[in-house]
């Protein structure tokens, strides 16, 4: 188990922060998803190590912009 919090750029409402949780829900081996709209943040549960370029990679396709904090 690996927790790993993310810096999500570009929400503006909870549509967005929904969006974002279902992309990286969508990486492989993640586990958990908790994005944050306020703290504009995502923290991301996964089996192992996070994929953070495929993490990146889906936020990115959804619309928004991730980075480790
Ligand atoms: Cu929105």
């Amino acid at each position: 188990m690996s927790t790993t919090t993310l810096k999500i750029e570009g929400m503006t409402c909870n549509n967005c922060a929904h969006h974002v949780q279902e992309a990286l829900i969508s990486v492989p081996g993640v586990e958990k998803a908790d994005v944050s709209l306020a703290q504009k943040q995502a923290v991301v549960v996964s089996e192992g190590p996070l994929d953070l370029s495929a993490a990146v990679q889906a936020v990115e396709e959804e619309g928004y912009k991730a980075s480790l904090t």
